[in-house]
């Protein structure tokens, strides 16, 4: 059985990022697979959150699954901490991951940065947590942008550690699927950087929530470089704001990077923003109205949730049953 797992942390700030990298490849994946799509908010609070604000970012990320079409009827939605199957199950890997793996994870050492010695144990253990959240439900393929894949690798290894140590085949080893033309959304203040929640500058992302104006001046003051557009993919290398945003058009248009690059090439980045700012709008704008629409309606966004997590609690638990069994702990 094909069964995807994959989340978003309801830190705020919702972007492009997690739209193309995350989001909008979930919709299609409905069709072919039994999906679970999660709030992570267990992850959220490894990064000191307000509890009005984490509460009401929980609710905008489900708003924003709803609108881009998750479907709850087909597809479980629900919140981690609500499921007690990711706790558990994180202390019981906890102790099948030697920590040279987690000293080796790059988000870890970015975000921490150099108060390494300050930085929280659910900081460090966040690797383990995101295992046992695709684990709990033996999931096979897990969607994500670039910057996950490392976490995904060690998720594998966590679980080939366990078969191996019970000669078994209990976990699935889950594999990434990294879709489409935005991988990795680039910041729109520096090409070099990922286009993040947590980036001071609001300008540097285009939240899911932006109204069309700001839409529209985030993406004409979005740094180029001083050349009109390529006609080849190779000449992108060392130019990668123009990289970042060819990437963006070809995504939300859902073509070819090759093709867009043929249709733009020789244009100025003056006349390409335009056309980028309106295939944005037409995008975005919808989602956002929707999501406007059904955070109206708190009670039934709750009621998702709460649907979301029964399913995904039958399913943890009795897996969780079996691991403990696994491993001999006497279940009473
Ligand atoms: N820039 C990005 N490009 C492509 N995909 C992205 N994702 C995040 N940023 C980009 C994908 O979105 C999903 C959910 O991400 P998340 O909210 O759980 O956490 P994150 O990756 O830590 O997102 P941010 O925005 O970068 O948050 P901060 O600033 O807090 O670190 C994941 O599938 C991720 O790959």
């Amino acid at each position: 059985m094909k069964r995807i797992f994959s989340g978003v942390q309801p830190t705020g700030n919702l972007h492009l990022g997690n739209y193309l990298g995350a989001i909008k490849n979930w919709v299609s994946l409905q069709k072919d697979f039994e999906c679970i799509f999660c709030i992570v908010d267990l992850h959220a609070i490894t990064i000191k959150q307000d509890p009005k604000e984490l509460e009401s970012n929980t609710l905008e990320v489900t708003a924003a699954y709803l609108a881009s079409g998750i479907n709850p009827k087909k597809t479980i939605i629900f919140n981690q901490s609500s499921v007690y199957a990711h706790t558990e199950l994180t202390w019981l890997l906890s102790c099948f991951t030697p920590i040279g793996w987690l000293n080796r994870m790059t988000q870890f050492k970015e975000k921490a940065g150099k108060k390494k010695d300050a930085a929280v144990l659910g900081l460090y253990s966040y690797p383990v947590l995101m295992a046992s959240d695709i684990l709990a439900y033996k999931a096979t393929h897990v969607p994500v942008g670039e910057d996950q894949k490392q976490h995904l690798e060690l998720a594998r290894d966590i679980a080939n550690t366990f078969n191996q140590t019970y000669s078994n085949n209990f976990f699935p080893l889950p594999e990434p699927q990294i879709f489409g033309e935005a991988t990795r959304v680039m910041s729109l203040r520096n090409g070099e950087d990922k286009m993040s929640k947590s980036d001071e500058s609001d300008y540097s992302r285009i939240n899911i929530t932006d109204t069309k104006d700001l839409i529209n001046l985030k993406i004409q003051k979005a740094k180029t470089d001083p050349h009109s557009l390529p006609s080849k993919k190779e000449e992108l290398e060392n130019r990668p704001e123009a990289a970042n945003l060819l990437g963006i058009y070809s995504a939300l248009k859902n073509e070819k990077l090759d093709k867009v690059i043929k249709e733009m090439s020789g244009k100025d980045f003056l006349s390409f923003k335009k056309l980028l700012a309106e295939l944005t709008i037409s995008k975005i704008e919808p989602i956002s109205k929707k999501m406007n629409d059904y955070l109206k309606n708190k009670d039934y966004l709750k009621k998702i949730l709460k649907e979301g997590k029964e399913k995904a609690d039958d399913i943890s638990s009795k897996n969780l049953l079996e691991i403990k069994k696994i491993i001999g702990l006497l279940i009473i």
